[in-house]
C-alpha cells in the first residue's frame, strides 16, 4: 500500500511554476509545523508549532540564518485543515529561485514531495470528501465557464454524493430486508415482495435519469468544438472575427490564404467553445493548400459541431457541393449559416434546404455583425438539445461515474427481470448486492488502490 502512507509529511509547490506575484508551498502531515520551526524565522521569534490555528505569520524562511525569502506563513491545524492534517502554507514570491529553494529545504528537513493530487488524496483517505468530491475539484480547476464552476461546486459540496448516497441507502434497505426474510410467513413475503420490486423501479428510474444528463455534465467540464468549413471567401474567418468579437484570424481578399486551421477557447452561454477556423475546402493542387484541406475534413471528423458557411450573394459552386455532400450526412450537430445577408441573394436556399432538411438555417453578416446573437443561440440549443442544464445541475461528470452508473443499472435490470421471472428473492439479492457494490465505487465506499491512482494521476502535483 505504498501510495496510501499516511505518516510521511508531503510537501508540493501548490501554484504553477513561473514568475508571478505569488507561489504557494504547501506542507500536510504529522512534522509540517516541525519542518516550519526549522526554516521559519518570525519576526518576534515565535515558532510556527505555537501558532494558532488558521492565524497568519509575517517572517522570512531562512537557511542556517541565510535568509532564502521574505514570506507570509499560515499555520492550519488538524483535523480542520483540507487534508485534516497539520497543513502549513507559506507564501513566497513566486519565482524558480525562491519556490525551489523552500521546497528543497523543506525535503531536507523531512517531508517527501507529494505525488499528484496526494493533498487532495488524504482529504478523501482522511475521509473529508468522498470520491465524488475529489472529482469535483479536478473540476473546478478546469472549469472554463461559470456554468461549468458551478455544477463542480455542487458536486463539491455534496449534491450528488447525496443522490447517490440515498439510492445505495434503498438499496442496502432492501437487502437487509430479503436477507431478513427467509423467516418470514407467505404472507409478509408477498407485502416484501411487492416493495422490493417498488425499491427497484424507483432507483432505476433516477439512475437512468443521470445517465440521460451525464452528457450535460460531460459538456460543461469538457465543452465542444465547433468547426467552421465551407468554401475559399465564404466568410469563415469573418465569422469566425465576428464570434470572437476580436480580430484574431486573418480576413483577406485572397481565397486561400487560410491554410492552417486557427482555434480560439470561447464562452457562449455557458458553454466552453472552441471554434475552429479551417482552411477553405476547394479543388487544390498547391501542396500547402491541399494539406490545409487535408486538416479540414480531419477537424470536420473531431467536430461536435459543424457551421457551414455558405455565401448569400453567389449560387452554390463545386467547391460548396464537394463539402456538402462530404457533410449532409453528418450524425453530428450542424448549423448551416448563410453569410453576407448584407449583399443581394444570389443563393438558391430550396435547394440548400433540400440537401439538409432537417438542418437550422441563421442568417448572419460576419461583416454587419447582423444575426450573430441568433446563431449563438442556436449553437446554445443545439449543444443543450433545448435541455440546459441549470445553476443547480448536479450529476455524472467523467467517464469512470457514467460507466460505473450504467454498470449498475444492467445490475438492476437483472434483479427486476429475476424477480418477474418469480424466482427465489435470494437470487434477487445477488443483483442488488452488486448493484450496492458498484455505488460504493462511484462514492469511494468501495474502491480499489489501482482505481484510486487512476483518478489521482489527472491531479497536478500541488494540489
Ligand atoms: N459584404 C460582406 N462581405 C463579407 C461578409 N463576410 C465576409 N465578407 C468578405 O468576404 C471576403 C472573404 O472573407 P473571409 O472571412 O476571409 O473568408 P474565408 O475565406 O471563408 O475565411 C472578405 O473580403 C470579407 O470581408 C459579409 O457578411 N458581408
Ligand atoms: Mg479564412
Amino acid at each position: 500500500m505504498e501510495n496510501l502512507r499516511l505518516d510521511d509529511t508531503i510537501v508540493a509547490v501548490s501554484t504553477p511554476i513561473g514568475e508571478g506575484g505569488i507561489g504557494i508551498v504547501r506542507l500536510s502531515g504529522k512534522h509540517s509545523l516541525q519542518i516550519a520551526d526549522s526554516i521559519f524565522l518570525s519576526k518576534d521569534a515565535k515558532k510556527p508549532s505555537r501558532f494558532k490555528t488558521y492565524t497568519v505569520h509575517y517572517g522570512h524562511i531562512a537557511e542556517k540564518a541565510k535568509v532564502i525569502d521574505e514570506v507570509i506563513l499560515t499555520v492550519m491545524r488538524a483535523p480542520r485543515s483540507y487534508t485534516k492534517e497539520d497543513v502549513v502554507e507559506i507564501n513566497c514570491h513566486s519565482g524558480i529561485a525562491p519556490l525551489k529553494k523552500i521546497l528543497d529545504l523543506c525535503i531536507i528537513n523531512g517531508a517527501r514531495l507529494a505525488e499528484p493530487g496526494e493533498f487532495t488524496k488524504r482529504a478523501f483517505l482522511n475521509g473529508r470528501i468522498d470520491i465524488l468530491q475529489a472529482e469535483a475539484v479536478l473540476d473546478i480547476i478546469k472549469a472554463k465557464t461559470e456554468l461549468s464552476l458551478k455544477a463542480a461546486l455542487n458536486n463539491l459540496d455534496g449534491a450528488f454524493s447525496k443522490k447517490i448516497n440515498s439510492l445505495r441507502e434503498a438499496l442496502l434497505g432492501i437487502y437487509a430486508h430479503i436477507e431478513a426474510s427467509i423467516d418470514f410467513l407467505d404472507g409478509d413475503q408477498r407485502a416484501l415482495r411487492k416493495d422490493v420490486f417498488k425499491t427497484l423501479g424507483s432507483v432505476k428510474k433516477e439512475m437512468q435519469g443521470f445517465i440521460a444528463s451525464a452528457n450535460q455534465g460531460r459538456i460543461l467540464r469538457q465543452g465542444i468544438k465547433a468547426v467552421i468549413c465551407g468554401s475559399p471567401n465564404a466568410g469563415k474567418s469573418s465569422l469566425m472575427n465576428a464570434i470572437l468579437k476580436e480580430s484574431r484570424s486573418i480576413v483577406t481578399h485572397i481565397p486561400g490564404t487560410t491554410r492552417d486551421t486557427i482555434e480560439e477557447l470561447i464562452n457562449i452561454k455557458g458553454i466552453a467553445v472552441t471554434l475552429v477556423d479551417t482552411a477553405g475546402i476547394t479543388d487544390t493542387d498547391h501542396p500547402i493548400e491541399k494539406e490545409g484541406i487535408k486538416r479540414s475534413y480531419a477537424y470536420l471528423e473531431s467536430a461536435d459541431l459543424i457551421l457551414l458557411v455558405l455565401d448569400q450573394s453567389r449560387r452554390l459552386n463545386k467547391n460548396d457541393l464537394d463539402i456538402i455532400n462530404r457533410i449532409k450526412d453528418n450524425k453530428k450537430g450542424l448549423i448551416v449559416v448563410i453569410n453576407k445577408i448584407d449583399l443581394r441573394k444570389a443563393l438558391d436556399i430550396k435547394k440548400v434546404r433540400r440537401f439538409f432538411p432537417g438542418a437550422k438555417l441563421v442568417y448572419v453578416s460576419s461583416l454587419a455583425m447582423k444575426g450573430i446573437d441568433k446563431l449563438e443561440n442556436e449553437i446554445e440549443s443545439m449543444v443543450w438539445r433545448g435541455k440546459a442544464p441549470g445553476a443547480g445541475f448536479t450529476g455524472a461528470s467523467n467517464e469512470r461515474q457514467l460507466d460505473i452508473l450504467k454498470r449498475c443499472v444492467s445490475d438492476i435490470i437483472e434483479a427486476i427481470d429475476t424477480y418477474k421471472k418469480r424466482l427465489p428473492l435470494d437470487c434477487v439479492s445477488i443483483y442488488v448486492r452488486s448493484g450496492i457494490e458498484r455505488l460504493g465505487e462511484i462514492t469511494g465506499h468501495t474502491i480499489t488502490e489501482k482505481a484510486l491512482d487512476k483518478i489521482f494521476s489527472e491531479f497536478c502535483i500541488g494540489k
